[in-house]
């Protein structure tokens, strides 16, 4: 059949990874268990319960706190060599300040660590994946110009405590959501300061992710890891090729994938932000921007500070001119009208739409703007309500045969695919009614039962078959 690609376009480049992806809070549990300070989340969930679809929270979550090992076992059998986790910043430390070491928090990634280690898999390890010590939000959180030193020696102690076997590090998580939670409301601490605490928050952690970055080089060089940041947007697909519509699709990109990755690849923000904020802040009638700016000093700090991109996509856009959104906010400064196609198939999650197609745009995009970077996909998954893992095989597919194109047509270096998510988990606010998992769970059952979903299976054959015979 001519329309296949050759042979060899079936399979990933040798090297390439295959991992699986969790965060903390939706997986663990334990969340007062053995010294474990409050994060944000616990905090605002405990206070605002009606936040979370039927009441749920994190407490017990797939109590992972517990069945570490049934997880690792889980990716051990489906075969991936990878396995992407974040650490709890107030597990390790509860105050979020070093000056009080929580050691059975320290001792537990150990265990998750050397069990993943003991059975062939590389820990992935994100630092911050959205749980913030409540101590720390008690001082403004991320608006506060001083967590930057703070995250940068809780970073320092996670170096030097597992560095000498985690070689692949993620800072932060998606600051485009943690900098939401300041300036949308979807997520803790769940403040309304859009377009403004955003921005705020977004600095802060392009302070903190540089700090840690520039620590790790001259403290811990010596261990050979590779730091990048977790990246998260959603390409749009310009509606029509008129230089308005490609213009859009442009700043689409900039205002969100641009907004930390331009930072940390070119130095300071995208000059098309820069533009627009400056000058949206100054017909508001303010005497500074909504967007801070950087001294010539952390600009050199902050600049060149991954050594490969994680890309998170989930879906994409079509993209137009237009002012939308809350005003002041992100959406409305990049005057583009972003819209859901309707024949791209809905998932369990609304903001979710199908179309892989989004992903070898991003990558393309990526390529363009940031040069040849080796890309890791640390996100990538499907929704449903229990009743579609069907459709989930079909959106891995369609997605990694997407990689493969970029890799084989458009010569981008993507090395390495995690999914989201080895197990079913507390998916934020739609709670445990929103699934991504290969791994269904029995909330239900005292021991949490884990049960691998067809999806599992047909991803355990698929990396059989597709890898190239090493
Ligand atoms: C990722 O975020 C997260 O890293 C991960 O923890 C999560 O479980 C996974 O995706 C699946 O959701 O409430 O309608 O305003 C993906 C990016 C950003 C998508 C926030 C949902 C809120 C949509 N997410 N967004 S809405």
């Amino acid at each position: 059949d001519d329309r296949l690609p050759p042979a060899s376009h079936t399979m990933f480049p040798k090297g390439f990874k295959f991992g699986a992806s969790t965060a903390a809070y939706q997986v663990e549990g334990g969340w007062n268990a053995d010294g474990k300070g409050p994060s944000i989340w616990d905090d605002y969930l405990h206070k605002h319960p009606d936040f979370i679809k039927n009441r749920n929270n994190g407490d017990v979550a797939d109590d992972s706190y517990h069945l570490y090992k049934d997880d690792v076992k889980a990716i051990k059998e489906i075969g991936f060599q990878t396995y992407r986790f974040s650490i709890s910043w107030p597990r390790v430390l509860p105050t979020g300040r070093t000056n009080q070491v929580n050691q059975p928090g320290i001792d537990y990634y150990m265990n998750v660590i050397d069990e993943l280690l003991a059975n062939g898999i590389e820990p992935v390890v994100a630092l911050y994946h959205w749980d913030l010590p409540v101590p720390l939000q008690d001082i403004g959180g991320w608006l506060n110009p001083d967590i930057a030193d703070l995250f940068t020696e809780y970073a320092d102690l996670m170096f030097k405590t597992y560095g000498d076997k985690v070689k692949w590090w993620i800072t932060i998580n998606e600051a485009q959501s943690v900098a939401g939670g300041y300036g949308g409301g979807n997520a803790a601490p769940a403040l309304n300061l859009h377009g403004t605490g955003d921005y705020l928050a977004g600095h802060n952690l392009l302070r903190a992710h540089g700090k840690a970055y520039r620590m790790y080089q001259q403290k811990y060089s010596h261990q050979g890891g590779k730091i990048s940041m977790a990246f998260c947007g959603a390409p749009c697909f310009p509606t029509t090729q008129s230089p308005e519509d490609i213009a859009a699709a442009d700043r689409c990109f900039q205002f969100s994938f641009g907004w930390f990755a331009h930072p940390v690849l070119r130095g300071d923000y995208p000059p098309i932000m820069r533009e627009y904020i400056d000058r949206n802040s100054k017909a508001e009638g303010r005497n500074v921007s909504r967007l801070p700016y950087f001294t010539d000093e952390e600009i050199r700090e902050i600049n060149g500070t991954v050594d490969w991109f994680g890309l998170n996509y989930y879906t994409a856009y079509w993209g137009k001119e237009g002012a939308v959104g809350a005003n002041p906010s992100t959406d409305r400064d990049s005057n583009v009208n972003k819209y859901f196609d309707p024949n791209w198939p809905s998932t369990a999650s609304s903001w979710l739409k199908v179309i892989p197609q989004g992903l070898r745009l991003a990558l393309q995009k990526l390529r363009q703007e940031y040069g040849n970077i080796p890309i890791i996909v640390t996100e990538n998954g499907y929704p449903d309500n229990g009743d579609k893992d069907e459709k989930r095989i079909g959106y891995f597919e369609t997605h990694l045969a997407e990689i493969r194109a970029a890799i084989y047509e458009d010569g981008i270096n993507v090395t390495g695919y995690c999914l989201w998510s080895i197990i079913d988990n507390f998916e934020w606010r739609d709670g445990y009614t929103v699934k991504f998992g290969l791994v269904e769970v029995d909330f239900d059952s005292p021991n949490k039962t884990r049960t691998l979903k067809k999806s599992a299976y047909w991803f355990q054959n698929y990396m059989a078959m597709h890898k190239l015979i090493q």
